[in-house]
């Protein structure tokens, strides 16, 4: 609910059926699925501008502060990228000093005064990082979730001009997909963990909008922009991350079946958390 266009909500439902679960067994893994967390009723929400965003959040919070107690690695598969609330909001509730690497063509920096589209998605970051309703804020836990310092953009390419003020403002740090192709993939990658683990980040959650990919080859998304990483990058990025950092937990986001090709994009959503997860 939180985008333009119906599809995301389905993802979960192709992953699935892609054989997500499958092909971590066979890689050695115990997968408890705990199954889907359904829209809640709008009017739950003491935010209604958000859509219900706040009330998942709070709803998959539980799921994965659950998972983290039992001491599994959660991964949460959207869903719009709002799905990135609940895990943020479990993990930092978990490790105080958790950072956010948010991997995403979009900062999602907006909030309901600044965004043009009025569309949720756009804001979760910035919720996350303690901008919004009040009462939004609130019913997820300590506020902000995660301090601004303590979160750094990759790949970005698409920035409103009210968003570019508010990531000044609030000092986070934001590099763009031009960066990496000046500077190296795995530098900027390696750059961006640095910086969080010198800003006191001792635990990563990593957020993965698959619009960080090319929409030219992998078009599954509901927001899509031209340019952006390829598969194999996207991959060598998360098994870097996974390695270089302490990551804790992810969410994959932003799938939208209804736009996809030959299910290029679905495979591609289930090889990045098989990547990301054989890392552990
Ligand atoms: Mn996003």
């Amino acid at each position: 609910m939180g985008g333009p266009y119906p599809g995301p909500e389905l993802g979960p439902k192709w992953i699935r059926a892609a054989g997500l679960i499958g092909k971590l067994e066979a890689d050695g893994f115990e997968v408890w699925d705990l199954g889907d967390v359904e829209n809640p009723p709008v009017g739950l929400s003491s935010a209604p501008e958000l859509r219900g965003m706040d009330t998942m959040g709070v709803l998959t919070r539980g799921r994965v502060e659950h998972a983290l107690q039992k001491g599994m690695f959660p991964v949460v598969i959207g869903g719009d990228h709002g799905t990135a609330l609940g895990p943020i909001a479990a993990s930092a509730a978990h490790h105080p000093t958790l950072g956010i690497l948010w991997v995403d063509a979009h900062p999602d920096f907006n909030t309901l005064e600044s965004s043009t589209t009025k569309n949720p998605h756009g804001m979760v970051l910035a919720l996350a990082a303690g901008l919004g309703p009040r009462s939004a804020l609130e019913s997820l836990g300590r506020v902000p979730l995660v301090p601004p310092r303590r979160i750094a953009i990759l790949g970005a390419r698409s920035i409103d001009d009210a968003e570019r003020t508010l990531l000044d403002q609030h000092e986070v740090r934001c590099s763009t997909t031009d960066e990496i192709l000046r500077f190296g993939l795995v530098e900027s990658a390696d750059e961006a963990i640095r910086y969080l683990k010198a800003q006191g980040a001792e635990a990563i959650h990593l957020s993965i909008d698959l619009d960080i990919l090319n929409p030219a080859n992998w078009p599954g998304v509901s927001t899509p922009v031209d340019g952006g990483l390829s598969f194999d990058e996207l991959v060598t990025l998360v098994a870097w991350t996974m390695d270089e950092a302490n990551v804790v937990s992810i969410d994959v986001s932003e799938l939208n079946p209804n736009r996809d090709r030959r299910e290029q994009t679905t495979e591609a959503a289930v090889a990045v958390i098989q990547s990301a997860v054989a890392a552990l």
